[in-house]
């Protein structure tokens, strides 16, 4: 490991700040480091949310940039197809001529965080040094970050380092913009052996605030693959039914498709509880018993702010009145917030996320469909205890889903370990906001990891079927397929979601201990019923209906995209595609 003194020496030599800030973690320090932020013009206070801030930023920086993310392991086959490359030595060659002087004018702040519960078996440390006060304040809600991370690091002379510059340097006297960033030289690189990050030109979000997806799922997935876990692109919640019994779910979906929403969910089922351990994350590993156990690394949401409301997320909604950092929202006149669904109407006076006032007639949203909220977790009102367990949850299920407005019924489970891995690997969604490009359009997005995977995605296969050969299938969870973006015929949604999705968990629930009943289909089982008591009008048939020429056409689409992984595809995945063309 590089000694943390000598980094930090090495990286203010290579960016020249004018300060060094090193981050103790503490309020006082937010609230010094906010302030400073008020003053230039970055941060807005909100009356209406006690210690909360609106800000926005730069129209061309709104989301992560998978055009400028890099994978650069020493071998271009260890990145894989679906992640860009490059020779490290090239890259870094690169990233040093970007970072020269690039803090100038600016204070370099060393921000020591950890990811994961601080004494947990699954904790992973990281130092981010970053120009960005607005990284830092994220990083205090998103992460354990401060002196006691410090401490660990220096006991442990272990930690992941990440740079991070908005890379704008300022002249002398040269007055700042309130949200700098440099996108014509995005850089977002992972440096895999070495276990570093690099991260030039962008404030926002995952791209910024490098615990998250630059650690926890890039860096993280390699080290799950060397060490025997996985890092994956999923909530976990905590499920109690009517008699106290509880279990824990864990659900991959990719970016902005209801993760947060599924986390918090409330029951419409009577009887039913949901707590929510995390909303983005999980490291899962096998216990002593040889169930499979997850941990939330983060401590904080990152939450897409449009379609959050007391009808959709009422929790959500209740964790973010305080202590919250909104970006790229709209505002009121009177010093809150709003986006585009937290009520019918829009309210009298907006203010746009671009800092304007807002025309209706414009017919643009006032938020970007992007805007997000940063929120401390424990503030969420069904915050899991268990979520600081450091040895995590015990798994029962799996739930693999994406938008999908046809093929994919609403629930489907698994024959076995080894379908559920074809489950994960055939996911495909249609894009959303949370990557910059085209929304709306149909891709490939294994385990919702497509941007995360920081190897081949055909090893990252294989390591998921060998995982599901160091157990036995009664301790292994069961995993699912689930869609609640089903549309019919009149491109109208075929399935309410949000809380009436408690009636899908509750059939996993039960399948989960032989309590519930299931049909074969050629896919996976599907339930003989759900309770759908007080729904009104659902077209079951339509929610189940497996199409074969539909799901022909999938498999050969799957047998196309899978030929990209070449040797690396395993066979296994390939066997099970063979599988279910014979059966259909
Ligand atoms: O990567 S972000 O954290 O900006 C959002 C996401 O894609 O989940
Ligand atoms: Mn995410």
């Amino acid at each position: 490991m590089k000694d943390l003194h000598s980094w930090i020496d090495e990286m203010a030599q290579l960016c020249r700040p004018d300060h060094i800030h090193l981050c103790d973690g503490s309020e006082a320090e937010y609230d010094r480091i906010a302030q400073a932020m008020v003053q230039a013009n970055t941060f807005l206070p909100l009356a209406k949310r006690p210690h909360s801030f609106w800000c926005h930023s730069d129209p061309d920086d709104v989301a992560r940039v998978e055009e400028s993310t890099y994978i650069c392991s020493e071998k271009p086959e260890d990145a894989g197809p679906t992640n860009h490359w490059m020779a490290p030595a090239e890259m870094k060659a690169k990233l040093k001529t970007l970072f020269s002087g690039c803090m100038q004018g600016r204070t370099l702040y060393v921000v020591p965080y950890c990811m994961g519960p601080l004494h947990s078996p699954f904790a992973i440390l990281g130092v981010e040094i970053t120009d960005s006060p607005y990284a830092v304040l994220n990083m205090k809600l998103m992460t354990r970050m401060g002196q006691k991370a410090l401490d660990l690091i220096t006991k442990k002379k272990q930690f992941v380092p990440g740079l991070h510059s908005v890379g704008v340097p300022l002249k002398k006297g040269e007055k700042d913009s309130s949200w700098p960033c440099n996108s014509a030289h995005r850089h977002i690189v992972h440096f895999p052996e070495e276990r570093s990050i690099w991260s030039f030109g962008s404030g926002y979000g995952g791209n910024a605030l490098l615990g998250k997806k630059c650690l926890a799922l890039r860096i993280a997935s390699v080290l799950g693959r060397d060490e025997g876990w996985l890092a994956e692109h999923m909530l976990i919640l905590g499920i109690t039914n009517p008699t106290g019994e509880k279990k824990y779910i864990a659900a991959a979906f990719p970016s902005a498709c209801g993760k947060t929403n599924l986390a918090m969910l409330t029951p419409t089922l009577p009887g039913w509880k949901i707590e929510c351990v995390g909303d983005d994350i999980a490291w899962i590993r096998f216990g002593a018993d040889g169930r499979l156990y997850a941990v939330n690394p983060e401590a904080g949401y990152f939450g897409v702010a449009p379609g959050t409301s007391m009808k959709t997320n009422p929790n959500a909604m209740k964790t973010i009145t305080h202590n919250a950092i909104f970006t790229n929202v709209a505002r009121t006149p009177d010093g809150d917030v709003w986006w585009e669904g937290m009520t019918d109407t829009a309210p009298k006076g907006l203010i746009s996320w671009l800092d304007t006032l807002y025309d209706p007639a414009s017919r643009m949203p006032a938020a970007h469909p992007n805007s997000r909220f940063t929120v401390p977790a424990k503030q969420n009102p069904i915050y899991d205890p268990a979520a600081e367990n450091p040895q995590g949850v015990p798994l029962s299920a799996i739930l693999f889903g994406g938008r999908r407005s046809a093929v994919l019924p609403l629930v489907i489970e698994a024959f076995d370990w080894q379908a559920g891995v074809f489950f994960g690997a055939s996911l495909s969604s249609e894009t959303t906001a949370a990557a910059k490009g085209e929304t709306g359009k149909l891709r490939h997005d294994p385990f919702a990891m497509l941007p995360f995977c920081g190897y081949h995605m055909g090893d990252y296969f294989a390591h998921w079927l060998a995982m599901g050969r160091k157990s036995s299938a009664d301790k292994l969870p069961r995993i699912y397929a689930v869609n609640w973006f089903l549309k019919g015929k009149d491109g109208k949604y075929l399935w309410p979601g949000f809380g009436e999705n408690s009636r899908v968990l509750q059939w996993i629930f039960e399948r989960t201990s032989h309590q519930a009943e299931a049909k074969k289909t050629p896919i996976g089982y599907i339930p003989e019923s759900l309770d759908l008591q007080g729904l009104g009008k659902i077209d079951m048939a339509a929610l189940f209906h497996i199409d074969p020429t539909a799901w022909r056409q999938e498999c050969e689409e799957l047998s196309r995209y899978f030929a990209l992984f070449g040797s690396r595809m395993p066979n296994a995945l390939l066997e099970e595609l063979r599988r279910l063309r014979r059966a259909l």
